[in-house]
């Protein structure tokens, strides 16, 4: 809380094309805080290198990920949104954070153990601290919820030990932060397995529906969802590939499951793929129009990312401050 006020934080890393998870685990849900919290959402290009990045392709992604923040319906002068690079105080309150960060509660995040077999010939420091820097963008912000999809709960808790860790030594530091959840949406499957997240590295375009994809794109993905041998659209404990198609028909309609099982009930497995890509694409059409937009407007981009990085510094420049004070760092 800063001033008494709530404080919303949540961040993106632009390491590739957003994904319809992304969307509905995160970004659509960021909007709702607007109107009673304080609200930082950050495009985090740090994060974003602790896996290989092509340059060009990395600064074109930090333009699109700010422009799709704004598309999906945030509105700058309501939410600081800004790019992490842009404020330096998140790398030095990083290292900060590595110093009263276990090396034992580091090895224990499942998202490291997944990234470091994903790509075994880069198991860098950076992909082991990533939570640390987490951490930091976090507590820079005294923030008091983070919205995030299922995958970066673990994170967020040890954001929490960290916290209170600091907290005990040096009293009333930072804020505790919690998570919050949505319902629905918080993890989208991948289409060609129904067993893995829906991840933007995924290296199969397939298994992955963009938000920039288009409505044909959208429609063939969904026909070529992976399902099982049986014909009626029903949610049960195994059918793992139609319930992440009812999840995704109830994020985008608002309906129950009850309410779409009666909606497809003698209907096969075919229509309902139709009705989801149809679904899907028309609540994303609205969202890719305003992206193009925004995108093809670079200079003002350019200003939002000046005008976040002003604003989001004045309150990363106050806690790193105070951090700085308790640890004995002298102040010239
Ligand atoms: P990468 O593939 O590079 O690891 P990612 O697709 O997992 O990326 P992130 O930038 O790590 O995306 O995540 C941004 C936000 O989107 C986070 O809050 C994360 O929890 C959420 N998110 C990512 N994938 C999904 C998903 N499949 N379902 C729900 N939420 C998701
Ligand atoms: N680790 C997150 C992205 C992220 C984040 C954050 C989310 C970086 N800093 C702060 C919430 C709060 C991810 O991979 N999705």
């Amino acid at each position: 809380m800063f001033q008494d006020q709530l404080v919303s934080y949540s961040g993106v890393q632009p390491s590739g094309n957003l994904t319809i998870g992304n969307y509905l685990g995160a970004i659509r849900n960021f909007s709702t805080y607007s109107e009673k919290y304080k609200c930082f959402y950050c495009v985090v290009d740090e994060h974003a290198i602790t896996v290989r990045q092509n340059p060009a392709e990395l600064r074109r992604r930090t333009y699109e990920t700010l422009a799709l923040y704004m598309a999906c319906g945030l509105d700058p002068d309501k939410n600081t949104l800004y790019v992490q690079s842009h404020v330096h105080e998140h790398a030095e309150l990083a290292w900060i954070l590595n110093c009263y960060t276990m090396f034992g509660e580091l090895s224990r995040m499942t998202q490291f153990k997944d990234k470091s077999s994903k790509h075994s010939d880069n198991i860098n420091a950076g992909l082991f601290t990533y939570p640390t820097l987490m951490a930091a963008d976090i507590l820079l912000y005294q923030t008091d919820v983070v919205p995030v999809g299922i995958d970066q709960k673990q994170h967020v808790e040890l954001c929490r030990d960290i916290a209170e860790r600091f907290n005990q030594l040096y009293p009333c530091t930072f804020t505790v932060p919690e998570p919050i959840i949505a319902k629905s949406g918080m993890k989208i499957m991948s289409l060609a397995d129904p067993t893995k997240k829906m991840s933007k590295s995924d290296e199969n375009v397939n298994a992955v529906v963009y938000i920039l994809d288009d409505r044909d794109t959208i429609i063939r993905k969904f026909k070529r969802a992976v399902t099982d041998s049986e014909t009626c659209v029903r949610f049960a404990e195994g059918k793992d590939g139609i319930n992440n198609l009812i999840s995704i028909y109830s994020c985008f309609t608002g309906k129950s499951f009850d309410e779409i099982e009666k909606e497809f009930a003698g209907k096969g497995y075919g229509d309902f793929k139709l009705a989801v890509g149809e679904v899907c694409a028309d609540a994303l059409s609205p969202v890719q129009e305003k992206f193009r937009e925004l995108l093809s407007d670079k200079a003002a981009l350019e200003a939002q990312m000046r005008k976040g990085a002003e604003e989001a510094s004045y309150y990363a420049r106050r806690t790193l401050g105070k951090v700085q004070k308790k640890l004995g760092f002298v102040k010239l």
